[in-house]
């Protein structure tokens, strides 16, 4: 017999896949396969899938199908280039969830992870965590950010987990939803998904004071049901390499930029050395944020564009 589940936590060679309220531990039969590029992990928390049951004593079975997906989340892994590690997949918003300190949060990690989402057609939102905490020079930051962020098109929410403040704003985006939560790791992931969802009791760490980078906490994707819906908590990941992206589209990906790329000479302009662009004037004037432009030149390079350009550098 053949049973649908949706794929809820990933562990490298199990899968836990839930079926009428019911979790089966689940390994892989047969070779699936995507266009593109080489997967370390076929199956990805969120996938629908076709299973049978091997024994039903201790709930294991066999995935035989992956149906087909709605979008997903990649990352490229760092030392092997060719291959990618799918992160999540049938996802409805993906949060990156930041913060200004403690830790850090560069605006290129965000633009990543933007750009990915771009690139599967997924709405981001960021979610700017820990304000109890900021400085009047944090808060200006904060607010700096939130500007260039909400002039680009995404929305932005400034919250604090540890004393509830503006919660509520984040729980309706996810009623009824599939979310993805990325973000460096000590931002406050698990904390938020405890909040909203009372009795998880995820592990929350500490953030260590010597590097102030926080522990891995977190180390397999996992997918939970909470506020109504389904938030997919990812592990505490570096960056986000992009796949396939050539040089002269990864502008459509910058919806500030796709709306002028039009009104460069070139169409296939990167926005760097060519004559007539349209970006770089808008970018001298302030129309599209500079920080931007600069995480774009960066991501540029990455996708092995031979690019001059003696500014932002
Ligand atoms: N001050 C403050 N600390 C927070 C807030 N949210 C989370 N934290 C703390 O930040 C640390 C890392 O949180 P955690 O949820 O483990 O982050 P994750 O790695 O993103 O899952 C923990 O010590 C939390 O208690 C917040 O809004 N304000
Ligand atoms: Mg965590
Ligand atoms: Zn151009």
């Amino acid at each position: 017999m053949i049973n649908i589940g949706i794929v809820i936590k990933s562990t490298g060679s199990w899968y836990s896949v839930k079926s009428n309220s019911q979790i089966f531990n689940c390994k892989i039969k047969g070779k699936f396969r995507i266009k593109g590029f080489k997967s370390t992990n076929p199956v990805a928390v969120g996938d629908i899938v076709d299973f049978e049951i091997v024994d039903s004593n201790d709930n294991t079975g066999v995935i035989i199908k992956i149906h087909e997906r709605k979008n997903y989340i990649i990352r490229k892994s760092t030392n092997l280039s060719h291959q990618a590690n799918i992160i999540a997949a049938n996802i409805d918003y993906a949060f990156i969830v930041a913060t200004v300190a403690n830790p850090k949060t560069y605006t290129e990690f965000i633009d990543r992870f933007l750009v990915t989402c771009e690139v599967n057609n997924i709405t981001g939102i960021i979610i700017l965590n820990k304000i109890d905490t900021y400085s009047d020079e944090q808060n200006a930051y904060l607010q700096n950010i939130t500007n260039i962020y909400e002039k680009a098109g995404y929305k932005c929410i400034h919250i604090s987990v540890k004393q509830n403040i503006n919660i509520d704003a984040v729980s309706e985006i996810i009623a009824d939803k599939t979310i993805v939560i990325s973000g460096n790791s000590g931002v406050g992931k698990s904390s938020l998904i405890n909040l909203l969802q009372p009795g998880l009791n995820l592990k929350t760490g500490e953030i260590s004071d010597y590097s102030q980078k926080g522990k891995h906490t977190t180390t397999f994707a996992e997918m939970f049901d909470i506020a109504n819906g389904r938030i997919i908590d990812t592990p505490g990941v570096k960056g986000f390499g992009l796949v396939d992206v050539p040089a002269e589209t990864l502008s459509k990906y910058f919806p500030e930029m796709n709306k002028i790329r039009q009104n460069c000479r070139y169409n296939n302009c990167t926005h760097t050395h060519e004559p007539a662009c349209a970006v770089k004037p808008a970018v001298e004037s302030g129309e599209i944020s500079k920080e931007r432009y600069k995480n774009y030149l960066s991501i540029l390079e990455d996708t092995g564009a031979k690019y001059r350009t003696d500014d932002y550098k």
